[in-house]
């Protein structure tokens, strides 16, 4: 199987295979024929990025004030549309109502139950109001963060939308994840009111989130009011706090259905969201209105050929950035169908998808490698059991596909019928930036193809120039777009460290690429400390600080292991204080423990006792080596260590780390230098 090489830029046999990878997929011309993106978008943005964005700012928002300058650029700050001012929420929710389409389907949503709920664009629009009105009730004022963390339910989008209604800033918080990564969250964003619900429904089981809500407020003392939607009723055990705490069905119900959208500038913060980097605190990343709208919305609609009568599924989870883009603000500024599902892909059984593409006539398909890989090890037969012939577009995003995943996504669930659109963006990027665009691009199996209109991506050596084809280097973005990031919330200097400085006058991104003789690119991973396991980034230092936070851990290392179905695993190194046991038992423990710390996801796969760490003689860890062993190279097979000459384990690996199934191991292993005797 060929697999994307997932951290560093050396050229190992991986990439070698993967460029070597000579399928092509030219465009239908019947697609072609009725698509929304031509290639003569190349060349309209080539002339003159920054007029191409502003054409599309001026045809597709709708101004309460129009802009007087499109962009000004003061790097790495950028502002778009300078001087305008709109509503987000009255893009995406009231001007379609007013253009008629009150009764356009917004979104159907599906309980993991089986419970349904569909929701019109005018439906919408009365929601939204009722909570804008009941967040106004509640004292939060525009400006004033909120705090967002629930299953999903459609009072989700409901409740993002009303922040932008009123200009209230929101920060959503993954329902997966813990009581402290949210009290974390909330106090950087300083947020004054809690949006939660009891519970959601996954895998058969009533998900607590409102108990974890509850611990995680014992240490948030900016936090005044919570707004508690009720979804799993008497499943879990959760209590309301006398004056602080509010059901959404009394105090949201009885609110007028109408409240006038809040219009704003260009650059006001529409939304933080946190994501991993390479320390243990998360970053939040700033996102204003304008711009960040018309980046999703172009995109949207041409990498998706989004038309009135599709019905579009983007099946991640609103907590992370795919889906604030594409399943809220970039389809709902389109006028958009949207599919919303709250549950697990196996419940009740691992063809729940196709069942719901069949039922709802889903057109348009947005999905992660991870998901594809995990329904391919299902087999062939769930998928042929459906209709999936309403299916006209795949899309994939968060990691590096496989170009066998992408086939067999093509084939099995495409029909062979459907351009595949592999998108790579990131948290800060807002928008997709690396595309093909159906009925254009010829697509290559596991290649994102070439940037998007007026996206400026290179690859480049260590010094920052640019590679010759057919060569790996660094990712870097030359140009400001509509929907970057604007900043780290509070943090302007680490903003600039991050992003900005290993390369002057670049955007870095973390991510290692290749371009092949065709100028296409292959994105490679990260080449940072940051893991992306199943298409959620998480750091290696995060899950390293939770694990030293346990009592009875001395010190610990964490790098991702190539895993089959998530792309990564996380494999930790963990040395015990002098006295403590090590066994089963406490490996376990302290896989809870991460879990608590930060959520299930960041539960590591593997967790090795040792003794001691391989460290440089400047004490930093030797991941690269941590990493080989991770991955079972064969002991003493130096090639792929970035210092070849100085270590090696000096014993093997227990065998039941080797296999692909969570383990934990108690080793004697030492790191001796490979020097010594
Ligand atoms: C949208 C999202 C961003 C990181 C990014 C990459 C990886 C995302 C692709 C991809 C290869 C892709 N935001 N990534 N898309 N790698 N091909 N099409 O995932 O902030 O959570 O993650 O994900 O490493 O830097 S994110």
């Amino acid at each position: 199987m060929t697999e994307v090489q997932r951290s560093g830029t050396g050229s190992g046999p991986e990439i070698e295979n993967l460029l070597a990878e000579s399928r092509a997929f030219p465009p239908d011309p019947a697609f072609a024929a009725q698509a929304n993106a031509t290639a003569e978008l190349y060349e309209e943005a080539a002339a003159d990025p920054v007029a191409f964005w502003e054409r599309r700012a001026r045809e597709k928002l709708t101004w309460t004030r129009p802009f007087e300058r499109t962009l000004e650029w003061d790097l790495p700050f950028a502002k778009w549309f300078v001087g305008g001012q709109l509503n987000v929420a009255y893009d995406c929710v009231d001007r379609h109502v007013e253009a008629g389409l009150g009764d356009k389907v917004a979104y159907h949503w599906i309980g993991e139950p089986g419970d349904r709920r569909t929701l019109t664009f005018a439906d919408l629009q009365r929601e939204v109001s009722k909570a804008a009105n009941a967040l106004r009730e509640l004292g939060v004022q525009t400006g004033d963060r909120v705090a967002i963390y629930m299953p999903m339910i459609p009072e989700l989008p409901i409740a993002m939308l009303a922040c932008a209604r009123i200009g209230a800033p929101h920060t959503v918080v993954f329902g997966g994840f813990s009581a402290e990564a949210l009290a974390g969250r909330i106090n950087d964003a300083q947020a004054k009111l809690l949006i939660t619900a009891d519970g959601g429904w996954r895998r058969g089981k009533a998900v607590d989130l409102k108990s974890a809500a509850d611990e995680a407020l014992r240490d948030t003392p900016t936090i005044e009011r919570v707004l508690v939607v009720r979804r799993v009723g008497g499943a879990v055990a959760s209590s309301m706090a006398a004056g602080r705490d509010v059901w959404w069905h009394e105090l949201v119900e009885r609110q007028p259905p109408e409240c006038l959208p809040v219009p704003v500038d260009s650059e006001h913060l529409l939304y933080l969201l946190y994501t991993s980097g390479t320390t243990a605190k998360p970053k939040g990343i700033v996102h204003t209105s304008a711009g960040y709208l018309l980046g999703t919305s172009v995109t949207h609609e041409m990498i998706f050929d989004a038309k009135p009568d599709d019905v579009y599924w983007c099946a991640a989870d609103i907590g992370w950035v795919t889906g604030h883009s594409y399943i809220v603000y970039g389809p709902l500024a389109n006028g958009t169908t949207g599919v919303l599902y709250e549950g697990a892909p196996d419940t009740p059984d691992w063809d729940r998808w196709w069942q719901i593409v069949e039922e709802l006539g889903v057109t348009i398909l947005y999905t992660a490698p991870t998901a594809i890989r995990a329904f391919m090890k299902q087999g062939d037969a769930l998928p042929a059991k459906h209709d999936l012939s309403s299916l006209r577009v795949l899309g994939s995003v968060g990691e590096p596909i496989n170009p066998e995943a992408w086939l067999w996504y093509q084939r099995n669930i495409g029909g062979g019928r459907c351009p595949v659109v592999d998108t790579w963006w990131q948290t800060e990027t807002g928008m997709i930036l690396i595309t093909p665009l159906p009925g254009v691009t010829t697509t290559k199996p596991g290649s994102a193809t070439s940037p998007f209109p007026g996206i400026d991506a290179d690859v480049v050596d260590g010094e920052g120039r640019p590679v010759p084809l057919g060569e790996g280097g660094y990712l870097v973005l030359r140009r400001p777009w509509p929907a970057m990031l604007r900043g780290i919330y509070g943090d302007p200097d680490r903003y600039r460290e991050t992003y900005w400085s290993r390369f002057p006058g670049m955007y870095f991104a973390g991510d290692g690429a290749r371009r092949d003789e065709d100028g296409y690119f292959w994105l490679l991973g990260r080449v940072d400390d940051v893991m992306n396991v199943a298409g959620h980034r998480i750091s290696t230092i995060e899950v390293e600080s939770a694990l030293v936070g346990h009592p009875s851990v001395a010190e610990a290392a964490v790098v991702g292991k190539t895993d089959p179905v998530s792309g990564q695993a996380i494999f930790a190194f963990v040395t015990i204080r002098v006295g403590v046991e090590s066994a089963d038992a406490l490996g376990r423990e302290l896989r809870e423990h991460v879990g608590r710390a930060i959520g299930p996801i960041a539960r590591p796969k593997y967790l090795l006792f040792t003794p001691d760490l391989p460290k440089t003689r400047s004490g930093k860890i030797v991941r690269r080596l941590l990493r080989d062993v991770a991955e079972g190279a064969p002991l003493g097979d130096t090639t792929t260590l970035a210092d070849p000459a100085s270590w090696r384990p000096s014993a093997p690996v227990p065998p039941e780390l080797r296999k692909n199934e969570p383990a934990i191991g108690l080793s004697r292993i030492g790191w001796m230098r490979r020097s010594d005797p």
